[in-house]
């Protein structure tokens, strides 16, 4: 079986090289980010009983922080640990505009002051056949949403990745598109599991896992998480998304984990987690059913993987 980096290695997805580089790069103001500081404190008594904790044991941290993926700073799993620290995550601002009533632009900070900070323990599958259980810190999608008022119109919401070949080495590699982008539909961005993370762990999230500030949907494939986020905006149309656009044979808009629909390359019917010998069952909608089939009642989920 061949990876995905084997494929992107082999010019598999040629193509792409043509598009080359986008991006941008927009850092602005500073402020200390006081409400993590203080939930930083309260690591050691962690507790996720909440409605939407998983119950399996948390993944270690050292696998959490160390076996990532994030291309715009290399390939390997262990890249990003290596390469993100001189990412500069502070000052750092994001757009939200589009389809809203009250587009704006927001420093991290600020933005993350507008929220509790919630902890919770989620499931993450990567569409490469591995997972793990992740504590994240962050806040519903929601409440972002519904404080900048999406508009009548607006049916899509798509984020941007910062993409800067000064900081972030693997965006001079036209392996994929760059900027790195996703897309929900507003429905599946409403769900109150979907959630923008700042944190892990009661810190401020790790580089290498999407600091500042990292989509967490966690009945998708890894893929739909996208890390550093720049821009949100919200669209009437389904946005294209940087994996269904390199490889759409491969890699769906939903990307909703389903064992009952293979890879092309490889089976989705079972999975590693890190930090386990063996292989365990797959589960449909990564064990999110309960909350989150109902969004997609009436579509043929083959066809719209
Ligand atoms: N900007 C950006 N976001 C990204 C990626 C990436 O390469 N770039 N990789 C995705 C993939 S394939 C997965 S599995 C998850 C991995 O998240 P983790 O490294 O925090 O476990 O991040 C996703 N978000
Ligand atoms: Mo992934």
């Amino acid at each position: 079986m061949r990876s995905r980096r084997e494929v992107l290695r082999q010019g598999g997805l040629a193509a792409i090289g043509a598009v080359g580089l986008a991006g941008g790069l927009e850092l602005l103001t500073r402020r200390p980010a006081t409400r993590v500081m203080e939930a930083s404190q309260a690591i050691p008594g962690r507790v996720y009983r909440g409605p939407y904790d998983t119950t399996e044991p948390v993944s270690r941290i050292s696998d959490i922080t160390g076996y990532n993926n994030y291309y715009e700073f290399g390939l390997d799993k262990a890249d990003p640990a290596r390469n993100a620290g001189s990412l500069r995550t502070r000052p750092w601002t994001v757009r939200i505009d589009g389809l809203v009533r009250k587009p704006q632009t927001v420093d991290i900070d600020t933005l993350q002051s507008w929220f509790p900070l919630e902890d919770r323990l989620y499931r993450m599958r990567c569409v490469e056949g591995w997972s793990l259980v992740i504590p994240w810190m962050g806040f519903p999608l929601a409440a972002l949403l519904r404080r900048i008022e999406p508009g009548s119109k607006a049916r899509y919401v798509q984020f941007t990745s910062l993409a800067d070949p000064k900081q972030m080495p693997g965006v001079r590699d036209p392996v994929l598109q760059w900027p790195y982008r996703e897309g929900l539909r507003l429905d599946e961005a409403m769900n109150p599991l979907t959630m923008l993370a700042v944190g892990l762990d009661g810190k401020l999230l790790p580089n290498q896992n999407g600091a500042p500030l990292r989509l967490v949907v966690p009945w998708k494939y890894g893929f739909k998480n996208i890390k550093a986020i720049t821009h949100i905006t919200l669209l009437e149309e389904q946005p294209k998304t940087t994996w269904s656009t390199a490889a759409p044979d491969e890699y769906g808009f939903y990307a909703n984990v389903n064992p009952a629909v293979d890879h092309p390359r490889w089976s989705q019917a079972t999975e590693r987690r890190i930090g386990d010998l063996g292989r365990r069952k797959t589960l449909p909608f990564n064990g999110y059913a309960a909350q989150v089939a109902g969004l997609y009642k009436g579509m043929d989920l083959r066809r719209n993987f």
